[in-house]
């Protein structure tokens, strides 16, 4: 290979990997620490044996009961959770776009009257020009003249054919354009309007709960909750039940679903009291009867803290990618700490096929950059509270801010789970807010420029199986 070769194949390879989610250090001005309050996960004393051979009959506590949803656009009762499929998301959506495709619309309005003035102004100084051409032919005759007149006869004809089809065909078509775009807005507009109408009232979809609730998903399984769907679950008897979406199918079932991602529905990029508490849709019900079928959402760091902190607890985080392809990370230890130590998260017990990012980091970074990029031991960040490692104390140094989510970010990341959520997968850094990898990446399976089509995190009480 020569020199020249060996160069484009060096470059190639650096825009084919140009890992992100690290914050490399000013030479000779920073320095990064990574020692953070890093506590071992509990790994002891779980409340569950293996799961008892002889399960509890089917169908006995599968009745359903109708109960009136909650939620909506605004919190009814937040203990109760949320959920709103009357597309409350789409709403704001739209309603942003209709600002920007307004004022397009207005520029263009503006762009049609100028084009039709000035072409008034030429027709009118083309209709000059062919009076003064009559005249002077009515009053010269010599040679001269004559083929000067000609020729500007030929070019005045020509000037007028375009003025006369040209321009007016060109305004009729921008004329063309304008109305379907002012269709297009009417359209949105009742879309919008009839949005507003089915928000003003609390959701009334009902979602039948089946009857059998518990602690936690595994407790639900164990009292013959088979089916994944949305459940009613109770870890302490001092706190109010909330809903969440229980998968009783992966892995023997049992798993409490804590975050899910599939579609972008739902709006990540928000602030601490929002992921503390929880936001999104727990699930709905796509015409089966009974909510079968999750919704994008955020558990809460209170609950997730409390789940977790009962006891040794496993997590399982399942991918996909706009081609179809699975693959997932699961711990065998998950524990989140109270909002007091910032749900600082201790994790391990690394099995799977995505990659261990959260205690090895991006393997495509090496030394301290891929150190910067490891989560476990880290407190959560969002973007008005920032508790990440890069540069503490200096604000304007947030990884949150410019990742797009709430996460246990460090220098910032090598997994972003409630980044943005790109259509389509692949995206560049022309795409992104501020120029990072802020959509939702695992970079050790697709690198920092790849955004996933799903992902879900799921947690279980770890137990010894027989
Ligand atoms: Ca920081």
């Amino acid at each position: 290979m020569d020199i020249k070769c060996a160069f484009l194949s060096k470059t190639r390879t650096f825009l084919m990997v140009d890992p992100r989610g690290h914050r490399p250090l000013s030479k000779g001005r920073e320095t990064y620490s990574p020692a953070r309050n890093n506590p071992a996960p509990i790994s002891g004393g779980s409340h569950y044996r293996g799961r008892p051979t002889e399960a509890p009959a089917r169908g006995t506590e599968q009745e359903k009961e109708e109960q009136p949803e909650a939620g909506g656009c605004t919190h009814a009762s937040e203990q109760m959770g949320v959920l709103c499929p009357t597309g409350c998301e789409l709403k704001t959506a739209i309603l942003k776009q209709e600002r920007s495709v307004k004022e397009e619309v207005r520029r263009m309005q503006k762009d049609v009257d100028d084009l039709s003035r000035s072409s008034n102004t030429i027709y009118n100084y083309v209709d000059g020009m062919s009076s003064a051409l009559r005249e002077r032919q009515l009053v010269k005759n010599g040679d001269l003249v004559s083929q000067y007149t000609d020729d500007l006869e030929t070019q005045h004809v020509y000037a007028k054919e375009a003025i006369d089809t040209v321009f007016p065909s060109n305004i009729r078509i921008l004329q063309g354009v304008l109305e379907k775009i002012r269709m297009k807005i009417q359209r949105v507009e009742k879309a919008i309007l009839a949005q507003r109408d089915e928000c003003r009232e609390q959701c009334t979809v009902s979602c039948p709960i089946p009857v059998v609730s518990g602690k936690e998903c595994e407790d639900i399984y164990r009292k013959g909750g088979r089916d994944s769907g949305m459940y009613l679950v109770q870890p302490d008897s001092f706190y109010q039940p909330y809903k969440v979406y229980c998968d009783q199918t992966t892995q023997n079932g049992g798993w409490t679903t804590i975050q899910n991602r599939m579609d972008g529905s739902v709006d990540f990029g928000r602030r601490w009291d929002n992921y503390r508490s929880g936001f999104g849709n727990i699930a709905f019900d796509v015409g089966k009867g009974h909510c079968s079928t999750p919704g994008e959402y955020w558990l809460g760091n209170e609950r997730i803290s409390q789940l977790t902190k009962q006891g040794p607890t496993e997590v399982l985080m399942e991918m996909e990618d706009w081609s179809g392809n699975k693959v997932h990370a699961q711990y065998k230890q998950f524990t989140i700490q109270s909002e007091a130590s910032r749900y600082v998260m201790a994790i391990n017990g690394y099995s799977g096929t995505a990659g261990n990012v959260m205690l090895e980091g991006a393997t495509e970074l090496s030394g301290e950059n891929r150190t910067m990029t490891i989560h476990n031991g880290m407190m959560f960040s969002t973007y008005d509270r920032d508790n990440d490692n890069w540069t503490p104390g200096d604000p304007s140094k947030q990884c949150s801010r410019e990742d797009g989510g709430g996460w246990w970010y460090n220098r910032c990341h090598s997994a972003n789970p409630n980044g943005r959520y790109y259509w389509g997968g692949a995206y560049t850094r022309y795409m992104a807010k501020h120029g990072t990898d802020d959509g939702m990446v695992w970079m050790n399976w697709k690198g920092s420029w790849y955004s996933l089509k799903a992902i879900c995190m799921k947690i279980r009480p770890y137990f010894a199986s027989r």
